[in-house]
């Protein structure tokens, strides 16, 4: 039997740039990444992104997009990753460094996916023109996919 463990995901994006951080500890510690975690039993989904971002950046938003969603298999491990992953156009503050992650922004054209977990290169550009998608991988360790499964949807 698998069970399911619900992540946020938040990409902060302008025109020529995207905001990442240097995740500093924990569950994919060296990588640089959006910002996000697990979602507490009180709180919906958005909510809990918009405090991991607030937690992690210190950048708060008043509204998210919805713009995808991904399921993470592990080999070996019964619990998915159900990850929901949200675009963020506008904010407020300043990005500070956190216990967590150090923030900093790249051009677009600098993305440095070698630097980040290896399914990033495929959703990431879709996230970038604003296209909703669905997704799965299946990961032996943290740096091989095995299969995967990725659909644009219209609405999600
Ligand atoms: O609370 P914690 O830091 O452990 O949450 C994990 C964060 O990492 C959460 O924001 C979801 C995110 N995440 C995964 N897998 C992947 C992945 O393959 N790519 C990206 N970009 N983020 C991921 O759990």
């Amino acid at each position: 039997m698998f069970t399911s463990k619900l992540l946020t995901l938040v990409l902060v994006v302008q025109p020529s740039r995207i905001l990442l951080g240097m995740k500093k500890r924990g569950f994919g510690a060296g990588r640089w990444n959006g910002f996000g975690g697990k979602v507490q039993n009180s709180e919906s989904i958005e909510d809990a992104a918009k405090r991991e971002l607030w937690e992690e950046s210190g950048l708060t938003v008043e509204s998210l997009q919805k713009i995808g969603q991904i399921k993470f298999e592990f080999v070996g491990s019964t619990e998915l990753l159900d990850v929901h992953i949200f675009r963020a156009d506008d904010f407020s503050g300043e990005p500070s460094e956190s216990e967590e992650m150090r923030p900093q922004w790249f051009d677009l054209d600098k993305i440095p996916y070698d630097g980040m977990w290896p399914d990033d290169i495929y959703w990431l550009p879709l996230l970038l023109e604003k296209k909703k998608f669905m997704a799965y991988f299946k990961f032996q360790g943290h740096d091989t996919i095995l299969e995967y499964k990725m659909d644009q949807v219209k609405d999600i």
